[in-house]
């Protein structure tokens, strides 16, 4: 029987995708419509563990007359190995390159628009039924909105994340603070297992390694790690790299890099960048996607 197999890129899967694929399957079960998991990567750092028991129901074997829809992801590159771009039939994402691509391909079956969050996407495909979405979809539909669009500040930013935010919100059960407890269990999440969660949440660009952190505040993180011991751990880890720290409460990015040639990358395209007694800043926060427009 024909099935969705609901899966993104291979390399990790974070709180978009989850909350992406979690959300979808409930949507179309409203629908009678079955559907799969399908997600092969390691969870990364944005996901809060209490979510972690979602991995029990993936499934792990595709058949051949199994049908995809893709999440949070367009590269056809980054795709599994196992699942030819002619079984796909929907895709939903938010990252640029591949538009044209898919368009050809699905027409108006491939949704890639450029709002803040793919979960906004999603959600906006049963946007007069969220109330009868499961409450950790909610949950996760909000916290991903929340994480990708680093609260609202990050130039990615649409009115539909904020649209859809509005609708979720009166729906959850979060208490006062929680997208401060979201970050600070994450932070804790991070630094317990540094090492692995920087590996898990690098991007290889052209010729070096982008590794992103975002932190609500950053001065515990400084207290365990100050930047010159950073730098040691990611010259342990990669050769040539890029360490983004993102300071969402001061609304600025600290910039780190493996040589000079990669600073004076980044500081000959991207104009808002800062050197401020010997470290770089942005003037306002900044995705590493949106930074990968500039390069
Ligand atoms: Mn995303």
């Amino acid at each position: 029987m024909k099935r969705y197999v609901l899966t993104a890129g291979t390399k990790y899967v974070d709180i978009d995708v989850l909350a992406c694929a979690i959300a979808l399957s409930e949507i179309l079960a409203l629908d009678n419509i079955k559907s799969s998991i399908f997600l092969p990567g390691p969870f990364n750092g944005t996901i809060p563990k209490k979510y972690y028991h979602y991995k029990e129901s993936f499934i792990d074997t595709l058949n051949d007359a199994d049908r995809y829809i893709l999440l949070d992801i367009s590269d056809p590159n980054h795709i599994d190995s196992k699942i030819s771009v002619d079984a796909i039939d929907f895709v939903f994402d938010h990252h640029y390159g591949y538009e044209k691509f898919w368009k050809d391909r699905l027409c108006q079956k491939a949704i890639i628009e450029p709002v803040g969050a793919c979960a906004t996407l999603i959600a906006e495909q049963a946007i007069d039924s969220l109330n009868q979405l499961s409450k950790d979809s909610i949950h996760l539909l909000l916290l991903a909105i929340i994480s990708n669009t680093l609260c609202f500040k990050a130039n990615v930013t649409s009115d539909r994340d904020k649209k859809i935010f509005d609708l979720l919100l009166p729906l959850s059960c979060f208490s006062e603070n929680w997208i401060e407890s979201y970050y600070k269990e994450i932070e804790n999440g991070f630094l317990e297992n540094i090492e692995n969660n920087i590996k898990n949440d690098t991007k290889i660009i052209n010729n070096f390694h982008f590794t992103q952190i975002e932190l609500y505040k950053i001065d515990n993180f400084l207290k365990i790690y100050p930047l010159s011991s950073i730098n040691n751990l990611m010259n342990n880890l990669f050769e040539h790299w890029v360490l983004s720290l993102v300071h969402i409460e001061k609304n600025e990015n600290i910039l780190l890099f493996s040589s000079v040639s990669l600073s004076n990358l980044f500081q000959e395209k991207i104009s808002f960048i800062k050197k401020e007694h010997g470290v770089f800043k942005t003037n306002r926060l900044c995705l590493r996607k949106e930074f990968l427009k500039y390069l």
